[in-house]
């Protein structure tokens, strides 16, 4: 009976080292100014802004999205806070981008973005109808000076004029790998043919309807391992008794 108690215990300890998870980085609480709530000049505090997109910056006006029928609950503009940041102002590629540090072993980094169409390009463009972005990308760097892509390019079509829609993604611990202690830095690219196309962005948790319940958690996967576990060890000794 020893024996099998011990060779239970082993399994045990087998198969919660299987289960062994690293930590999970949530960038929303990372990111200094996740919220674009800031800015000066143009660009959002904290964030580094590439090509032209200063001045892209805005305070959305209550137009640029119907409160009610703009995908957000509670009446908001804007997922969270009063401000989003919009881009490009002009066609053409713009960047915005904030390093978090370095990155962690055995660590996943995750993030939900909010991504909007306003229904009007932006000041200092001449107010008129905007539409749908043609690219929006989103990846994370790394390298001596954070200028190596790891990790997948994450991609999501442009919502309807007026509308937000939330996009997680999760850079996992195995694309940092290799990449552990080098600068890490998060990234939004947008491209756009025509001046009319572009997107709004405002980083927030996703609202509890867009969370995703089938998935189970990791943590209720080990206590159903574990119980399962349980029940043999329990079979054993009833066969032995
Ligand atoms: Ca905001």
């Amino acid at each position: 009976m020893k024996t099998s108690f011990s060779s239970a215990i082993f399994a045990l300890s087998i198969f919660a080292g299987s289960l062994a998870h690293g930590a999970t980085v949530d960038l929303t609480s990372v990111l200094n100014n996740a919220s674009f709530e800031n800015s000066t000049g143009g660009c959002p505090v904290s964030w580094t802004c590439d090509s032209n997109i200063a001045n892209a910056f805005v305070v959305l006006d209550p137009h640029e999205f119907i409160a009610g029928s703009n995908g957000l609950s509670g009446g908001r503009i804007t997922p969270d806070g009063n401000n989003a940041v919009v881009m490009p102002p002009i066609s053409g590629a713009s960047y915005l981008s904030q390093g978090f540090g370095t990155f962690a072993a055995d660590t996943d980094y995750t993030l939900t973005i909010w991504v909007g169409t306003p229904r009007n390009i932006p000041a200092p463009q001449p107010d008129r109808p905007a539409g749908p972005a043609g690219l929006i990308q989103f990846n994370f760097l790394g390298g001596p000076s954070a200028n190596i892509g790891i990790g997948p390019t994450f991609g999501v079509a442009a919502p309807a004029v007026g509308q937000w829609i939330p996009y997680t993604m999760t850079l996992t611990a195995a694309d940092v790998q290799g990449h552990v202690g080098q600068e890490a830095t998060f990234r939004i690219r947008v491209e756009s043919i025509y001046n009319e196309q572009v997107a709004a962005f405002d980083i927030a948790p996703p609202t509890p309807e867009t969370r995703n319940s089938d998935t189970p958690e990791p943590a209720s996967m080990a206590l159903i391992g574990i119980g399962l576990v349980g029940l043999e060890v329990a079979r054993r000794f009833r066969q032995k008794a």
